[in-house]
């Protein structure tokens, strides 16, 4: 280590300038672990900067701290406790996870081996994405990596003792590395450090009290299992993954068939919900979609004068955003279930649809895991539409295979509603032609298709029927949605973009939830900074 500078005495000091001061930081780093390479590069940096600044005669403070707030250190003891209580003490795990848990091992090795041969090009994440790999490891097996004695585990099941545990070993590295670190002012954070603590009470108090911290309603992707917003830091997968938001297109079913029969006489308004992102397509829609294969629930919706038909990972990201007659926090339960297959003939009445009735048809390509399974159709403005409806259009073997009765397809015509520049006025309609859609199936040239169209249809694309006729599509895209939503004919809906797993194992939602913000990017407060 290097000596800290003795002050001269202050008779001195006051006679000549005092040399200039150096401060640096190293961002106190996590502490749900052992410090590993990539600490030590970063740290690397700021020890020869100080080195070199305390060589030039400069006053420095090299002070360094250890952070232990927040869900992973709470989230890797919950893990702890489920896998003790579930496999024993000390764990027999099933093999799949043995057998990852092995693998864990075996990668962290070789990561290790890959660093002593070749340190330069050792990128250091191949093991931490493989501990967070969830299948991939157990705890307990992180926490043999990480230097623990068996026996010494179980006692990891209370958070506090992560917080008395690491700090002390990091501090040991960081000496051992030969950092200048003036530890004399180290310390941890959460209340387990009552000033520390009481400098971050009032500091947000008194952001608060500027006006700097505001509470609002805000789409997070939350964990229902831990019962707060799960950030990257809390994901054992989905990083970066934020919420997308729809808008639920309401078709009222006329008739309940299947499973949906046995809310008859209910009084009910039953919805079969479509998650679109093109609401002002609403014009062109010739049918909807359901999955032969797909199951689906009919969710009481608020009030509790209708039925909102959808899949229940959907119903739980609405019921989450307040979208059900469910309270929040509770998971949503069905008022009766239905197969896909079961609605295929449902006859609907579509909010702007020109048709009175539109009927439920089966497509194949719908993923339970977007959406809520239902989808309408627009085979003007979507490949996918287009091709599903004139396979069932052309063939009569797929028709009766899933017993769809001529009237609810052949009548129905592609209807022309938005003019793209380039592709007339059914966009979709003319790129699967010119590119040679063979099928629903055919989905390379889909996917050709719905590049070609979707961003010229939004940025270029102009609305020739409906109230916003004349409007380009960019311009009342977001005016429409919200007429929707007034007039009760849609719902806005968001979920995942992308699943997100927890660390905690929980397949996460989309919740509105109260949170604080920091009023970051505030032109006013940025110049006082200034
Ligand atoms: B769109 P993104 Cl006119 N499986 O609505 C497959 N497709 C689904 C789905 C599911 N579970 N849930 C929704 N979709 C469709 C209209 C439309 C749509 C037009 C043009 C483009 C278009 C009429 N169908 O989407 O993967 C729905 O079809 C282009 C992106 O979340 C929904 O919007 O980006 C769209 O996919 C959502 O796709």
């Amino acid at each position: 280590g290097v000596e800290l500078r003795a002050d001269r005495p202050p008779s001195t000091l006051a006679l000549e300038p005092r040399p200039p001061k150096f401060f640096g930081t190293f961002p106190y780093p996590y502490m749900n672990g052992l410090l590993h390479l990539g600490h030590a590069f970063s740290l690397s940096k700021l020890e020869f900067a100080a080195a070199f600044a305390r060589l030039s005669g400069r006053r420095v403070l090299f002070p360094q701290a250890f952070h232990c707030t927040g869900m992973p250190i709470k989230a890797c003891a919950d893990k702890l406790t489920y896998e003790i209580e579930t496999y024993g003490n000390p764990p027999v795990f099933p093999d799949a996870d043995a057998v990852a848990a092995a693998k864990a091992v075996e990668t962290a090795a070789a990561d290790a081996a890959a660093a002593e041969r070749d340190p330069a090009k050792f990128a250091g994440k191949k093991s931490k994405a493989v501990a967070k790999a969830g299948a991939g490891s157990t705890q307990w097996e992180i926490m043999r990596l990480s230097g623990v004695e068996p026996s010494d585990i179980p006692a990891f099941r209370d958070p506090a003792h992560w917080l008395a545990h690491f700090p002390p070993l990091a501090r040991r590295d960081i000496a051992a590395m030969g950092c200048g670190v003036d530890w004399r002012r180290s310390f941890i954070t959460t209340d387990a450090n009552p000033a520390y603590d009481a400098f971050v009470r009032w500091q947000m108090n008194t952001l608060k009290a500027a006006g700097k911290i505001v509470k609002d309603k805000r789409l997070a992707v939350f964990s229902p299992k831990d019962g707060q917003p799960c950030a990257d830091h809390d994901r054992a997968s989905g990083e970066g993954v934020g919420p997308q938001e729809y808008a639920l297109i309401k078709m009222k079913a006329l008739e309940l068939r299947g499973g949906l029969a046995a809310l008859e006489g209910k009084g009910l308004d039953v919805f079969l919900m479509a998650a679109t992102l093109r609401p002002e397509t609403m014009y062109g829609q010739t049918n909807c979609w359901a999955l032969p294969a797909g199951e689906y629930g009919a969710y009481a919706a608020p009030g509790g004068a209708s039925a909102f038909v959808m899949c229940h990972r959907a119903a739980r990201n609405l019921a989450w955003q307040g979208g059900l007659d469910c309270p929040l926090g509770e998971e949503p339960v069905p008022l009766a279930t239905v197969t896909g297959q079961d609605l295929i003939g449902t006859p609907l009445s579509a909010p702007n649809a020109p048709h009175a009735a539109i009927y439920v048809l089966p497509l194949l390509t719908i993923l339970m895991g977007k959406g809520t399974g239902i989808v309408t159709s627009v085979p003007s403005d979507s490949p996918d539409d287009w091709a599903a409806l004139r396979d069932l259009k052309q063939k009569p073997a797929l028709r009766s295979k899933f017993g769809v009765a001529d009237d609810w397809v052949l009548p129905y015509e592609v209807i022309p509603i938005i003019n793209v520049p380039g592709y007339g006025d059914a966009a979709a309609e003319k790129a699967c032609l010119d590119l040679g859609v063979t099928s629903q199936n055919d989905a390379k040239k889909l996917a050709e298709a719905k590049a070609a169209v979707y961003l010229k249809g939004f940025t270029d694309g102009v609305l020739l029927v409906g109230p916003h006729a004349g409007a380009k599509v960019c311009d009342v895209k977001a005016v429409i949605k919200a007429e929707l939503v007034a007039a009760g004919d849609a719902v806005r809906y968001a979920e995942p973009e992308r699943a997100v797993v927890s660390r905690s194992g929980d397949e996460c939602v989309v919740a509105l939830t109260d949170q604080w913000y920091i009023v970051y990017g505030e032109d006013e407060w940025a110049a006082a900074t200034r």
